[in-house]
């Protein structure tokens, strides 16, 4: 048996957590009632006389934390130590823009890369084409695959290389299916395995999964909100590289691009330079801030 070691947070529930050390898992409780630990942490884990088995004793700093927004509006953390951000999208079920946009918008906010997969490409995606076409225009990247026919994994696997990316997008998009296709022993759990006896999903905490040597993935289920700056009410500009750009021509300095005179933003808008949908998902992420930070 070894003595213990440092690990990687897989999994975290409640009082107990899984640690990927060395080659080995290790099932953890944790420490003194103070540890938070949250998937992607760090630990150093070992058997203190005080505890009845393996233990996590501390968490090394984190890099950064993601939180969402929950029911209540109150953050929760969701994963640490995150390099990327990839938004999975697909043709079915019918994706909201808004929700991409709002995921862009927190990952330029938690200075993480951002990636957009659009799944299920074996499926008719010409209704979705424009969209992103849109992003590949604001230099958002773009990838096209398919699960069920392995086009364009390969690729995707080379891009993720070297980084932690966490998994976020709408229920059914693919995301569990992406992990399966990316690291086969994985096997997580898709919408088949994760129905109960009614047939709803359910749901589950983020899980990291090992991609080779240097590459891991977070699915991150159930994560619609990132939890905006506190005091930030301006951060939904920063989120839109375009709204932003634009913004340093706008007559006030703390313009608010809505209804405030000589916006540059807005006329961007009438002019078409800046899309009406990206504008209005500006507005929407505002608003939402606001009543958040209020
Ligand atoms: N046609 C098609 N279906 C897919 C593809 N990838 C996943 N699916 C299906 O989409 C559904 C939802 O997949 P899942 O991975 O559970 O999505 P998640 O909720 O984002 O984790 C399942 O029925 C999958 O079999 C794909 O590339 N093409
Ligand atoms: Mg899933
Ligand atoms: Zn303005």
């Amino acid at each position: 048996m070894v003595a213990g070691g440092t690990g990687t947070v897989l999994a975290s529930f409640g009082r107990g957590v899984l640690v990927q050390s060395g080659d080995s898992v290790v099932r953890c409780g944790l420490l003194g009632r103070k540890l938070r630990v949250v998937c992607g942490d760090r630990v150093t884990w070992g058997y203190p006389p005080a505890a009845d088995g393996p233990s996590v004793e501390s968490i090394e700093p984190r890099r950064n934390l993601i939180e969402r927004i929950d029911a209540r509006g109150r953050a929760e953390p969701v994963a640490a130590n995150i390099d990327r951000l990839a938004i999975v999208a697909a043709t079915q079920p019918a994706p909201d823009w808004f929700l991409v946009d709002r995921y862009w918008a927190g990952a330029v906010l938690k200075e993480l890369d951002a990636l957009l997969i659009v799944n299920k490409s074996d499926l008719a995606t010409d209704a979705i084409q424009p969209q992103i076409e849109d992003y590949r225009k604001l230099r958002l990247s773009c990838l096209q695959v398919s699960c069920q026919t392995g086009s364009g994994i390969a690729e995707l696997k080379q891009q993720l290389s070297g980084c932690v990316t966490l998994l976020v997008g709408q229920s059914g998009v693919g995301k569990s299916s992406l992990v399966n296709a990316l690291a086969p022993e994985a096997t997580a759990q898709t919408a088949e395995l994760t129905r109960d006896a009614e047939g709803r999903h359910t749901t589950t905490t983020a899980r990291w999964y090992r991609l080779g040597a240097s590459a891991s993935l977070v699915d991150a289920p159930g994560v619609r909100d990132f939890a905006p700056p506190a005091s930030l009410v301006r951060a939904a500009e920063r989120g839109f590289v375009e709204i932003h750009a634009r913004s340093a021509q706008c007559r006030f300095n703390d313009c608010r691009h809505l209804e405030e005179p000589g916006c540059a933003v807005r006329t961007a808008v009438i002019n078409a330079e800046i899309a009406a949908r990206r504008y209005e998902s500006y507005r929407r992420l505002f608003r939402l801030y606001e009543k958040l930070a209020s």
